[in-house]
């Protein structure tokens, strides 16, 4: 099913709608947010100056830095008596980055949220289990009111209570679960612990905020016995609900009549040849309490504009392969943390939680790789092991031409987690 009919739209007919959106709100941010006043003043920007969609190149680019110097309220366009909810999103130092909607951005988000849900292939009939923490983080409400409209039995289970999380999921008949891919993995450990896998009525799943390679999305499926799809979304921009999977799952659909999408170098910030891999960018259309001007994601994907099987036209995201920051220089070599995790996945004995941690010794980089067992491996024994390092070591060198030190950890013995998880540890700066 598709639940609006802007999903559908001929390219002109939504290209015109995005330029007059894009308008309005050029004209909103010069008018309302200072921030923005000043930088297109700097830019020797008129908004009547934005002729056509090109010209949006002409307009400066927004940095999560813009969100911590203006802490907290500093890029809203409206007064405060126009927001009715705020949310927050933790950064891993300082303040966090704070957004704000207006009744209308909450309307348009649950839309969004819908439309995403429903091509993930969610129905009236089902029972959701959403496994995201309630709270600052927009995961849980922003997928919440959108399952809500759709019609389906919203479960706000939040994250953790993992058993108990599993036992509602057993009583209740949940057939959809919302959550990390992380956590989604280790409720399926703890499922498999309880032994109810099979007595579960679990089919599909909703997965996002964090990256998944292909191979963990296969583990998932094969773990818990459902199909997983991938959904995409950022603070700054609303939350979840920029972007998601159909059913054909090649490539996220992305609401481009409410977000405007461009793919840039992000060392040149040109735009980057159709099709190429760049930083996504991303200019809201039609949010009021916090419009955002080609916002710099960091996230590594590339875009497809031809019509999907499924009937929809908007132009479709490749799932984020990473982002440029994670990104990791080794002794020169570029490494995404998400190339590891798909050499790992793939190697049998190997169970799906690693943990990359970066060090320096004389001057050069050490990359060491831990990395959990299954108990199946362990239990053949000390050869069993040494294969499985060796293993590691020659398809990790395969294909990132880098050495690592691998350290095998015992079955169940790293860290768990229930929301995004952290997968790198970079101590060169504190060496
Ligand atoms: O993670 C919003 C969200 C919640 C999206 C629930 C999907 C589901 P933030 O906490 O602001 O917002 O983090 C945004 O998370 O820039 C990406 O780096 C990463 N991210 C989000 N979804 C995906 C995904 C939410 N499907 C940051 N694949 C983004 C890879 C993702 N990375």
């Amino acid at each position: 099913m598709i639940w609006a009919k802007e999903e559908m739209l001929s390219r002109e007919n939504l290209q015109n709608l995005q330029l007059e959106r894009l308008q309005q709100t050029i004209a909103m941010v010069y008018n309302h947010v200072p921030f923005y006043k000043k930088k297109l003043d700097e830019f020797g920007i008129k908004p009547a100056d934005i002729k056509s969609l090109e010209d949006i190149t002409l307009l400066p680019f927004t940095n999560k830095d813009d969100f911590r110097d203006n802490y907290p309220y500093g890029l809203f366009a409206v007064p405060m008596e126009k927001i009715v909810r705020l949310h927050a999103s933790s950064g891993t130092t300082g303040k966090p980055t704070v957004v704000g909607y207006t009744q209308n951005d909450l309307d348009n988000w649950t839309e969004v949220v819908a439309r995403i849900v429903t091509q993930a292939g969610v129905t009236r009939g089902d029972i959701v289990q959403v496994a995201f923490g309630y709270g600052l983080f927009t995961g849980a409400f922003g997928l919440h009111y959108g399952l809500e409209k759709v019609g389906a039995a919203v479960v706000p289970t939040s994250s953790g209570g993992t058993e108990k999380q599993i036992m509602l999921m057993k009583d209740f008949g949940t057939t959809v679960l919302v959550s990390t891919p992380s956590y989604a993995l280790h409720m399926a450990e703890v499922a498999e612990k309880m032994n109810v896998i099979n007595d579960l009525k679990l089919r599909l799943g909703l997965f996002g905020a964090e990256g998944c390679s292909e191979e963990m999305r296969r583990e998932i499926e094969k773990r818990w016995g459902i199909v997983a799809t991938d959904n995409y979304g950022l603070s700054e921009v609303i939350g979840p609900g920029v972007s998601g999977e159909c059913g054909c799952k090649d490539g996220l659909h992305i609401n481009e009549d409410h977000f405007f999408v461009e793919v840039i170098d992000p060392v040149t910030l040109k735009p980057v040849h159709p099709g190429e891999k760049g930083e996504l960018v991303f200019t809201t259309l039609t949010k009021e309490a916090l419009p955002v001007l080609r916002y710099r994601t960091k996230d590594i994907s590339h875009l497809n504009i031809s019509p999907c099987s499924c009937g929809r036209t908007t132009a479709r995201m490749a799932k984020v392969s990473g982002r440029s920051d994670d990104m990791l220089i080794i002794r020169g070599v570029n490494v995404f943390p998400s190339q590891i995790e798909s050499v790992l996945i793939d190697i049998e004995g190997i169970a799906p939680h690693y943990q990359l941690v970066v060090t320096k010794r004389n001057h050069l980089d050490e990359l060491e790789i831990k990395v959990e067992v299954t108990a199946q491996a362990m239990a053949k024994g000390q050869l069993e092991m040494q294969r499985l390092e060796k293993t590691i070591s020659r398809r990790l060198q395969g294909v990132l031409a880098l050495r690592a030190r691998v350290n095998l950890m015992e079955p169940f013995s790293m860290e768990r987690f229930q929301g995004k998880a952290r997968r790198v540890v970079d101590l060169r700066q504190a060496m």
